[in-house]
């Protein structure tokens, strides 16, 4: 069994989950924040048996779009630092990770 934890832009998840929920895959969802941009992501964890990982994956892969993102530059970055200049970045598509799993019970 694996654990696909995937980190997807907030305007894609709707899509993504819907297909993954018909698709018959059990999914949760938690409310992240991008570190570097500090901008609300979804986070989706979905435990899934070997032989139904690509098809996750596919639907995650199909369902996301990466997109030019721009921080203006009155955002502060962290640690109270202003970036001089607006800074424009590719925000994923989604980043997934996928990990084995040991054991899996239900109580
Ligand atoms: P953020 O951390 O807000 O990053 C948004 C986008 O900013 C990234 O898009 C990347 O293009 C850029 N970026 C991030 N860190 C950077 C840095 N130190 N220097 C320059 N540019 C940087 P994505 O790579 O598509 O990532 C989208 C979101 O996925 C990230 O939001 C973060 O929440 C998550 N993520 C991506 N890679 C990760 C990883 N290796 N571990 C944990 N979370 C990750």
């Amino acid at each position: 069994m694996k654990l696909i934890l995937a980190i997807i832009n907030h305007d894609d998840a709707h899509g993504v989950i819907q297909n993954l929920t018909q698709a018959g895959y059990h999914v949760t969802k938690l409310a992240t924040t991008g570190g570097f941009l500090q901008v609300g992501n979804v986070t989706i964890l979905i435990g899934v048996d070997d032989e139904r990982l690509e098809g996750a994956m596919e639907i995650i892969g199909k369902r996301s779009n990466s997109r030019r993102q721009v921080i203006p530059a009155t955002s502060e970055m962290g640690m109270g630092m202003y970036s001089s200049m607006p800074v424009e970045v590719t925000v994923g598509g989604a980043t997934a990770f996928v990990m084995n799993v040991e054991d899996f019970k239900k109580f």
